[in-house]
C-alpha cells in the first residue's frame, strides 16, 4: 500500500514539473529581452521566483529526501587554492533518485536560458557537473572561488541564510580580462588577484532568498559563495550547466567535488 501510494505522490511531482514550472513573467519576450541586455553586460542576472510555487514545493520535497545521501566535503580545491566547505549531490544522485531532470530539459527553461543568453544551449558533457546541489548545512559552510568549465549556470537557490548571513554569492566580471589589467595570472591561486579585485571595487556581492534563481556566465566570472556566519542557518543550491556548441575542456575540479570517489 505504501509503495503505491509513493508512486502516486511520485507520478503527482512529476506532473507539476511538467505542468508549467515558470512563472509567467518569465513567458514575456520583452522580459527575456532586457535580461539578456543586462546578462550581456554583467555575466550575471538575477532571476527572483523563476519557478513557480508548486515546482520549487517539489524540488524542496526531492532534495530534501536526497539530502542524508550528500557527500560532505572540507578541502582546499587545487588550482584557485579555495576551500570546499559543504555537501554536494551530483548528477548521478539527482538523475538516479530525484525528478530535478525534467526541469533540467523542460522546454520552459530552456526557452528563458536562451532568452537570456542568446545562445542555442546544449547539455553539460560531464557526467557529475550536468546537476548538482550544493548543500551549506552549518556555520563556517562556504563554496570557495572558482570558474566552472561549462558557460552557463542556471541556479536555483531553495534555502538561504537570514540577509547578512552569509551564503551571498560574490563574482567577479570577465576574470580573464581583470587579472590581465591587475598584473594576476588567471590560472593561479585565486587570493591575489582576488584581493586586487577587492581593493579596485570589482566584486558584486548579491543576495538570493529561497525561490531566487540566477544566470551567471560562470566560465568567465569568477564567483564564490561566502561563509555562513550564523550559527544553525544552511544554504541549499541547485546548479544546471549547460553548453553552447562550443566544445568545453573539463578540468579536474569537478570530479574531485561531485565525483563518486571524491577528495574529502
Ligand atoms: O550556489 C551557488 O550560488 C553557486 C554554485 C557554484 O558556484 C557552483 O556550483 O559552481
Amino acid at each position: 500500500v505504501e509503495q503505491a501510494q509513493q508512486r502516486r505522490d511520485g507520478a503527482a511531482s512529476a506532473r507539476t514539473l511538467i505542468a508549467s514550472p515558470v512563472s509567467d513573467a518569465y513567458r514575456r519576450g520583452e522580459t527575456l529581452d532586457e535580461l539578456h541586455r543586462r546578462f550581456t553586460e554583467h555575466g550575471y542576472v538575477k532571476l527572483p521566483g523563476l519557478l513557480a510555487d508548486g515546482a520549487l514545493d517539489v524540488l524542496h520535497r526531492e532534495i530534501g529526501a536526497l539530502e542524508a545521501r550528500a557527500r560532505a566535503h572540507d578541502f582546499v580545491m587545487p588550482g584557485p587554492d579555495t576551500p570546499r566547505v559543504l555537501s554536494v549531490l551530483g548528477a548521478t544522485s539527482l538523475l538516479a533518485d530525484s525528478r530535478a531532470a525534467i526541469l533540467y530539459v523542460h522546454f520552459e527553461i530552456v526557452r528563458v536560458i536562451a532568452g537570456v543568453t542568446g545562445e542555442d544551449v546544449r547539455a553539460c558533457g560531464h557526467e557529475e557537473e550536468l546537476m548538482v546541489c550544493n548543500l551549506l548545512l552549518s556555520e563556517g559552510s562556504t563554496h570557495g572561488w572558482h570558474l566552472d568549465d561549462p558557460p552557463y549556470a542556471l541556479v536555483i537557490v531553495l534555502e538561504a541564510p537570514a540577509p547578512g548571513g552569509g551564503g551571498e554569492l560574490e563574482y567577479i566580471s570577465d576574470w580573464a580580462g581583470t587579472c590581465e589589467r591587475l598584473g594576476h595570472r588567471a590560472g593561479g591561486p585565486a587570493a591575489p588577484a582576488v584581493a586586487a579585485a577587492r581593493a579596485e571595487g570589482l566584486i558584486a556581492t548579491v543576495d538570493h532568498r529561497p525561490g531566487d534563481a540566477y544566470l551567471l556566465r560562470a566560465d568567465r566570472c569568477m564567483h564564490r559563495v561566502t561563509t555562513l556566519h550564523e550559527p544553525g542557518t544552511r544554504r541549499v543550491a541547485l546548479n544546471f550547466a549547460y553548453e553552447t556548441t562550443t566544445p568545453v575542456a573539463y578540468g579536474d575540479s569537478a570530479t574531485a567535488l561531485y565525483g563518486q570517489t571524491s577528495c574529502s
